[in-house]
């Protein structure tokens, strides 16, 4: 009897040590999807919205060994018939600014910095960026035609334009929504703009 007492005493405040962490942690989430040019699975792009940007987490395989420019592109749509030019330029939220992080009148707000690919093709990393958002706001990809994650083929120099002399789309991922802004919190981001 006390046992089960005890029991059902420790699940409640399990219980509630979860619920109250789970809830405040409802920032917005993203995921993408990656494939090739020949429609080959090429791992995720995991988006979480934090107090200082957007953190992404790239799983990938089946890259050629070595320095890959990655950004973020404006629309989201990864046609392979079009060698992911579908996709559109990179995604701005100024007009008038160039590409690259080296470039007079930088950055486009879908630039990222390179990654690099181990020799088994695999690529790992974990990067921040706080010129883009999951949001509603000015910020954020999630406008009418959404953004896509593109791979190229070499590095971004981070000067040229418009892509920084990275080469072909090799990867190409819609970023989609899984875990949307609350109305609360977006009404906040509101007033601070
Ligand atoms: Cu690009």
């Amino acid at each position: 009897m006390k046992r089960s007492v005890f029991t059902v005493a420790v699940g409640l405040v399990f219980l509630t040590s979860n619920i109250v962490p789970v809830l405040a942690a409802a920032k917005p989430r993203a995921l993408a999807t990656m494939a090739g040019r020949d429609g080959k699975a090429m791992g995720t792009a995991n988006f979480i919205a934090t107090a200082h940007g957007v953190v992404i987490e790239l799983d990938l395989k089946g890259l050629t060994p070595g320095a890959h420019a990655i950004h973020i592109h404006t629309a989201g749509n990864c046609d392979r018939r079009t060698a992911f030019t579908s996709a559109g330029p990179h995604f701005t939220v100024e007009p008038n600014r160039m590409h690259g992080f080296l470039a007079p009148h930088g950055v486009h707000a879908g630039d990222l910095p390179n990654q690099f690919a181990a020799s088994d093709g695999t690529l790992h990393a974990s990067v921040i960026s706080n010129a883009i958002s999951l949001g509603d706001g000015k910020k954020s990809i999630f406008d009418r035609d959404g953004a896509a994650i593109i791979v190229h083929a070499k590095a971004d120099d981070y000067v040229s334009q418009p892509v920084g002399n990275s080469g072909d789309r090799v990867a190409c991922g819609v970023i989609v929504r899984t875990v949307a802004p609350s109305t609360r919190k977006a009404a906040a981001r509101g007033v601070h703009k």
